[in-house]
């Protein structure tokens, strides 16, 4: 008979800037003032983006639309350390990875707007199509992390997750696969502390998503999600870590949704205000302009001509979708049948009917 100790763990939690902006020098990725600054311009990019589809849905000309406010850093942190030809699996609320992956803004709003065809990514950039089914984006980052092996091509996918697609059956069999295959994923995984109305507490047991990662044999790190350079840190050591075989990582970063889930739904029927309030104290956007102020690269003039430039994109890009041809609302109901059946022909008329002349 034994009683003995077999394994015990520790878990890494990394930030390099604090709320207020300080840095730890230790921690400091190698990053030029330049790259510092583009870093901070596309977190605003992404905002104003953010603010333009919000007023974009609400007069009617997008569809649901779920907004990433909050979260600019945890995307555009490790779309930083990507290269085009790497993979992204994006869920619904990636439009800040999305920007700093080059997907074009009309294109994103022409996929909120119902058009499947603003799923096209540039030449060159491997931007999967948004996935809505929770969970799912998994087990595609590691059938293409597979893949790339076989292929010998040196290419990480990232799988995108929250914090309520972490229970999902599909995520949880995309991390046993990763494991045993030690495939050159990353699952990216914004715990943003809400899962529609299901807060983290009643989400799961465990005290971080990061740990789960011990469990089917690979790393977890824990990283302030609100901190657009710990994301960058973690997320370049995990493309390294997978472009020399050494397998995947999973990677919290630990954010909250400042917004509504969608706009669909009305947040302050489940949470608290004060909670809200304490959050937006962690502002990834102004606490990475702190830091640039505090360096001396950044200053009122610099900002000013930033949101004219964002804006101007912004309008361009909303300018852009508005003038692209609508695609024919058939389409929906084509491609599913070789000979489309009459109660299908049925629906196609009654739907055109319905939305003709908007
Ligand atoms: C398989 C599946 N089940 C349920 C839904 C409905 N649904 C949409 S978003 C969501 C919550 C997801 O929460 P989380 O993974 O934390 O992502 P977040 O919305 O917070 O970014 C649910 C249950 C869905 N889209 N797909
Ligand atoms: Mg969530």
């Amino acid at each position: 008979m034994a009683s003995k100790v077999l394994k015990t763990f520790t878990l890494k939690y990394l930030q390099v800037l604090d709320e207020n902006g300080k840095c730890d020098a230790r921690l400091m990725p190698k990053l030029s003032p330049r790259q510092l600054v583009e870093l901070y311009g596309l977190m605003v990019l992404a905002r104003r983006f953010d603010e333009k589809a919000l007023s974009l849905q609400r007069q009617g000309r997008i569809g649901t639309y779920a907004s990433v406010l909050g979260q600019e850093a945890a995307q555009v942190g490790a779309a930083f350390a990507l290269r085009g030809s790497d993979w992204v699996f994006p869920t619904y609320r990636e439009s800040a990875l999305l920007i700093a992956r080059n997907q074009p803004m009309a294109r994103l709003l022409q996929y909120f707007g119902g058009d499947e065809r603003g799923s096209i990514p540039p030449k060159g950039v491997n931007n999967f199509p948004i996935a809505i089914p929770v969970g799912t984006q998994g087990l595609h980052a590691v059938g293409a992390a597979i893949a790339a092996t076989i292929q010998k091509k040196k290419t990480v996918a990232v799988g995108c997750l929250g914090d309520g697609a972490s229970s999902e059956g599909d995520m949880n069999e995309a991390f046993n696969f990763a494991g045993v295959f030690k495939a050159p994923v990353i699952f990216l995984c914004q715990n943003n502390q809400w899962a529609i109305s299901v807060p983290i507490k009643q989400q799961t047991a465990a005290e971080t998503i990061a740990q789960k990662a011990i469990a089917f044999g690979f790393e977890g790190i824990r990283v302030d999600g609100n901190d657009v350079l710990a994301v960058y840190s973690a997320t370049a050591a995990a493309v390294k870590k997978a472009y020399t075989g050494k397998g995947p990582t999973l990677i919290e970063c630990y954010t909250y949704r400042l917004n509504n889930h969608t706009t669909s739904d009305d947040a302050s029927k489940y949470r608290s205000e004060a909670e809200v309030a304490a959050w937006k104290k962690k502002d990834p956007v102004a606490r990475m302009r702190k830091f640039l102020e505090g360096k001396k690269i950044w200053n009122m003039k610099k900002e000013e001509e930033l949101l004219a430039k964002a804006d101007r994109q912004v309008s361009a890009a909303a300018a852009e979708y508005e003038a692209t041809p609508k695609a024919d609302a058939g389409d929906i109901f084509r491609y599913q049948y070789e000979e489309m059946p009459g109660f299908l022909r049925q629906q196609m008329d009654d739907y055109k009917k319905l939305t003709e002349g908007n």
